[in-house]
């Protein structure tokens, strides 16, 4: 489905949001859409081991979020984030690296595309366990509460993630510690293939993260960077001034199947094709930045820079060595059993 400018709704005007910010934040979804794409096409050519999660979609929700936190913030986020590692400073390298299966990325070839991070970067790599990584960041949270440190810990988790107990003991064990926690529920209408409305009564995160929790959770436009942006942003330091933990429900949509096996046919094709056509996060930014007074000349070059470090970091990571067979066992046991 090719994208038409005109049909796109720019992010509304977000005038609070400065020039180098709103660069860093389209850098990131332009190098979460280019390296997914990439990374399919070498799935298809059988050269990465495991399967392939893409975000495309979602891009705004994990690297505004990302951006929006300040560097000595950590994050976990979740495996259709890619934009929040590339906004906390991971190098497309070190990300192909991982897809690739090399020895020098940041499981050492030893995943399978999901569960890494570079946490001396403050990116906790992902549980898989649906949930699981809330109460992790309570617990970064807690930590930074104790040590008096200005600190924040961010976290997303989807709609399916909500149906999942850890989310809430999470939740309410933030509420009661009264932490710097901040989380993005992403609400993408669907888990795996099941709608969120047939396995929910109310499918309002918000609402039942206020209601249930009492920690304040507005509701915001997940295609638009921007909105997101600064919404996430405020939450942030609302969490850091000691006002506890703090949420953000991001509305968007998942434009592929659950992973790369699954063409997604059980979805609404009008639905996909109005997002597609008029909600795509990457346009929708394109479009506000030249609506302030971006050249098209200067989008299509930061465009243009993003594809060479795409293939760049790609290149430097077909450079690196395969795991040696002989360290298998390492970081698997804490004491190998022979
Ligand atoms: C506790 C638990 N139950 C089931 C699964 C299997 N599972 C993996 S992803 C997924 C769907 C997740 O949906 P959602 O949280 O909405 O995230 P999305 O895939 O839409 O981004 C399921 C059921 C799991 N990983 N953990």
């Amino acid at each position: 489905m090719a994208t038409d400018a005109s049909a796109v709704i720019p992010c509304e005007e977000a005038p609070a949001v400065d020039d180098d910010v709103r660069r860093r934040i389209f850098r990131c979804v332009l190098l979460h859409r280019l390296m997914e794409e990439r990374i399919m096409l070498l799935y298809k050519q059988g050269r990465i081991p495991g399967s392939v999660y893409t975000g495309r979609g979602q891009e705004a929700v994990g690297a505004a979020a990302g951006v929006a936190l300040s560097a000595d913030d950590v994050v976990a986020p979740l495996n259709r984030e890619m934009g929040c590692h590339i906004a906390r400073g991971v190098t497309v390298a070190h990300i192909f690296r991982n897809y690739l299966g090399r020895a020098t990325g940041p499981t050492g070839g030893r995943d399978g595309n999901m569960h890494f991070g570079v946490p001396e970067q403050g990116v906790f790599p992902l549980v898989s366990m649906l949930g699981d990584l809330v109460p992790v960041m309570v617990g970064a949270a807690l930590a930074f509460k104790r040590r008096g440190e200005p600190r924040v810990a961010l976290t997303f988790f989807g709609d399916g993630a909500f149906n999942c107990g850890d989310t809430h003991e999470g939740l309410n064990l933030a509420g009661a510690l009264n932490v710097p926690a901040v989380f993005i529920a992403q609400s993408n209408r669907v888990a795996y293939s099941t709608f969120t409305e047939r396995s929910m009564r109310n499918p309002v995160l918000a609402q039942r993260i206020e209601g249930g929790y009492s920690i304040p959770c507005p509701r915001v436009d997940g295609t638009d960077a921007l909105a997101v942006y600064s919404t996430v942003r405020e939450a942030v330091e609302r969490a850091r001034s000691g006002d506890g933990p703090q949420a953000v429900e991001a509305l968007t949509v998942r434009m592929d199947g659950h992973a790369a096996h699954d063409d997604a046919r059980y979805m609404d094709r009008e639905l996909l094709h109005e997002y597609a056509t008029r909600r795509d996060p990457v346009e929708r930014l394109a479009a506000r930045l030249i609506a302030d007074g971006m050249s098209a000349d200067e989008v299509a070059s930061l465009r243009d820079a993003a594809a060479a470090e795409v293939a760049a970091g790609l290149a430097e990571a077909e450079a690196a060595p395969a795991p040696d067979p002989a360290t298998l066992e390492q970081g698997v046991y804490a004491s190998p059993v022979r």
